[in-house]
């Protein structure tokens, strides 16, 4: 059944995608397990396949649509899940300046939501004075930014230098991730945490959260 979402996402199936969501809630299937094991498996060989230019942009396009519906349906089980969790804090989530990638991001902010978290997400290509905007209007905890374009990195260098300048970077705890985003590259601009995926970034929320002292 995993198989079976991986490959509605890979063949940018709409129909087949949402079928096989439903079948696996049917089945029982936890929905962060579909959209962990089975949507991005399917996902990640889209990416692979689209490196070596096995397939090209209206491809990647359609995979991207068919994983939208499927999250459609499963996001809104596991959000009903992870509802009855207490509340772990504030969170601000945008895709940075210049990138209009959100698939990672929304999973980021959907799993975050099912562990508890408040999430406010400001969608994509985003500004950075408009992420500190937002996490001063409605006292943040995290301020969580994303990118899978390397042009866009740097703006995220240029959102903890603009936390400084004000003089609130001790408000925020600063979290990276994406694709060219790097553990080491995160921790060199100064970021509070990184995720390599969803999972490690609501740990590594968890852990900072815990750290600061915040139930
Ligand atoms: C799908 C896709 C698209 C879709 C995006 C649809 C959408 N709504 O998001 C479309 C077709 C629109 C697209 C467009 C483009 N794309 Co594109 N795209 C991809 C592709 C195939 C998959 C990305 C994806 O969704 N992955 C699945 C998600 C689940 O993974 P993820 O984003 O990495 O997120 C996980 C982690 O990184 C982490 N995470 C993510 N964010 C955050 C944030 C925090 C705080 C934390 C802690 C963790 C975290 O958790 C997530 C969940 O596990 C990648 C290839 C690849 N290998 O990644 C190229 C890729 C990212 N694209 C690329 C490019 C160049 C483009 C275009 C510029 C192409 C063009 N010439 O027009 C445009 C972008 C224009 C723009 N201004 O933004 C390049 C980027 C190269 C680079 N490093 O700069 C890639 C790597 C392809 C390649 N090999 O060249 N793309």
């Amino acid at each position: 059944m995993l198989d079976e979402l991986a490959n509605a996402v890979y063949n940018g199936d709409d129909s087949k995608a949402a079928e096989a969501s439903r079948k696996a809630l049917e089945a029982g299937i936890d929905p962060l397990v579909a959209i962990n094991e089975g949507l991005m498996k399917g996902m990640s060989r889209v990416g692979e396949d689209f490196s070596q230019l096995k397939i090209y942009l209206p491809e990647v396009m359609m995979a991207s649509e068919a994983m939208k519906v499927a999250l459609g349906i499963l996001e809104p089980e596991a959000l009903r899940r992870g509802s009855s969790l207490t509340r772990r804090g504030r969170v601000v989530i945008a895709t940075i300046t210049g990138d209009i990638h959100d698939i990672g991001k929304n999973i980021v902010a959907m799993l975050l939501r099912a562990n508890g978290f408040e999430v406010h997400d400001l969608g994509r290509d985003v500004p950075i004075d408009e992420m500190v905007r937002k996490a001063e209007e409605i006292n943040a905890d995290f301020i969580c930014a994303s990118t899978l374009l390397s042009t866009s990195m740097p703006y995220m260098e240029d959102l903890i230098a603009l936390l400084k300048e004000k003089g609130i970077r001790e408000k925020y705890i600063v979290m990276v991730g994406g694709g060219p985003v790097t553990r080491e590259w995160a921790k060199s601009i100064g970021a509070d945490g990184y995720g390599d995926d969803g999972d490690e970034a609501v740990r590594v929320a968890k852990e900072l959260l815990q750290r600061r002292g915040t139930p």
